[in-house]
């Protein structure tokens, strides 16, 4: 939406260097890098601060990115808090196969859940490095991007009024449903879509791990994962057809399905408990390209959305967002272009190669509950290899870890 409404009758426009539209992990990380450098900026955000600093989602951060948001003075409690998890587990035809992903790699995954991630971020920006975040905006549009004068407005959730907000640069921060990615012009971006056919049902349980890592169940009735998110919350996945309506998943037979799928010889038994999030997730993704326009920077989910297969998105927003936030604060500072100009570019490169895992992970995964038998060979062939071949346990290793190239 690049849209021309009127300014009558609202108030005089105000004026950031930046407004960051989002206050997801990738518009706060970019918030407060820009604060940090003294560059005055903008939050926009749908939501209340409760409502996002309580919302479940990823868990699995790469070392990477920890070492990114530490470098900025950003994971002071992720480091505190934070488990480390240096392997994982495939379990398939009842065996069990343990993967020792630290031993090949020297890097390891920090588990720590993405609302607690937001809550340190809201916090350092808004609080620590009194940044500004307006909550519950509706209706937020994006303005002036063909003439480089853009600006941004929203209906104000109190007064019900139309404010804009002059901006040197806009980053769209708004995850998979915002409004800023519909702002680039269509003919001057592509948006290449893949649809991998499946669902996943995305389940909390309020209990323990069952487990001391990531396990990964290839099921002929299809996958199921387990990933611990702290002492009392695990969450689990359960492949399910696409558009499937989770009231299909009943306590009783979401537990009978987890217990046949991760089943295996020598497995401890799941620690059961109350699902207290169940929902259907349809397995696709997307990547834009160029993921700017003039002065309108895509960051995170916005940009590119990959399905939780490979558990890379939030690992993709952090990337993105401490190129974006370094770009402007050394074009806003110091007149310097480098970071802008190259931003799209350095960005899609980890995009794809993380689209690209999330392929090849994918059809290891659902594969065998295909129905096809070639699909369910070669799947396992793709497994085996991990245990036959020092050389692609190594370079799977690395993938999995995003260790391949440098934050
Ligand atoms: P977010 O987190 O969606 O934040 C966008 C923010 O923008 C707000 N918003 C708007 N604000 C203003 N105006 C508008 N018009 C707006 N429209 C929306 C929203 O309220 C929100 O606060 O995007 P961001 O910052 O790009 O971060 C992306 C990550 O959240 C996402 O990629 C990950 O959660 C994906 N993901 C995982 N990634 C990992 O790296 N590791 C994992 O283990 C992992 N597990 C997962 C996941 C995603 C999942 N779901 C729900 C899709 C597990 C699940 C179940």
């Amino acid at each position: 939406m690049n849209s021309a409404s009127p300014r009558v009758n609202s108030p005089a426009p105000q004026r950031f260097s930046v407004v960051v539209v989002g206050a997801g992990p990738a518009g706060l990380t970019v918030g407060t890098i820009l604060r940090a450098a003294g560059v005055d900026c903008l939050l926009l955000e749908t939501g209340t601060r409760e409502f996002i600093e309580r919302r479940p989602r990823a868990g699995v951060i790469e070392e990477w990115a920890v070492r990114g948001l530490e470098r900025r003075g950003l994971a002071r409690n992720l480091l505190e808090r934070a488990q480390a998890h240096t392997e994982c587990e495939f379990r398939f035809g009842g065996e069990r196969y343990r993967f020792e992903y630290t031993g090949l790699t020297g890097r390891h995954h920090f588990i720590y859940p993405q609302q607690f991630l937001v809550t340190d971020l809201v916090r350092e920006y808004a609080d620590v490095r009194g940044g500004e975040i307006r909550f519950g905006v509706r209706d937020v549009r994006l303005h002036g991007l063909e003439a480089g004068r853009p600006s941004v407005s929203y209906v104000c959730s109190d007064t019900g009024e139309r404010r804009f907000v002059d901006a040197d640069f806009i980053a769209g921060c708004d995850g998979a449903r915002g409004v800023s990615r519909a702002a680039l012009p269509s003919d001057r971006v592509r948006v290449a879509r893949h649809d991998y056919g499946v669902g996943w049902l995305a389940l909390l349980a309020q209990a323990p791990p069952s487990a001391d890592c990531v396990v990964f169940g290839m099921h002929p009735r299809g996958f199921a994962g387990h990933m611990a998110r702290g002492p009392e919350v695990t969450r689990y996945y359960l492949q399910c057809p696409p558009g499937d309506d989770p009231e299909n998943w009943p306590h009783d037979r979401v537990w009978a399905e987890l217990r046949e799928r991760l089943g295996a010889v020598g497995a401890p038994p799941l620690k059961e408990g109350r699902l207290i999030e169940r929902r259907v997730l349809d397995m696709h993704g997307y990547v834009v390209e160029p993921m700017a326009h003039g002065r309108l920077f895509l960051a995170g989910d916005a940009a590119h959305l990959t399905a939780p297969i490979a558990a890379k998105g939030l690992n993709l927003a952090l990337h993105d967002a401490f190129l974006l936030g370094d770009g402007l604060v050394a074009h806003l500072t110091k007149g310097d272009d480098t970071g802008l100009s190259g931003y799209s570019a350095t960005c899609l490169a980890r995009v794809w190669d993380y689209q690209e895992f999330s392929e090849w992970l994918a059809e290891m995964y659902h594969g065998t509950a295909s129905g096809d038998p070639f699909r369910a060979g070669a799947a396992l062939a793709r497994l085996r290899r991990l245990f036959d071949s020092p050389v692609a346990a190594t370079a799977f290793a690395e993938q999995y870890l995003g260790a391949r190239t440098s934050g």
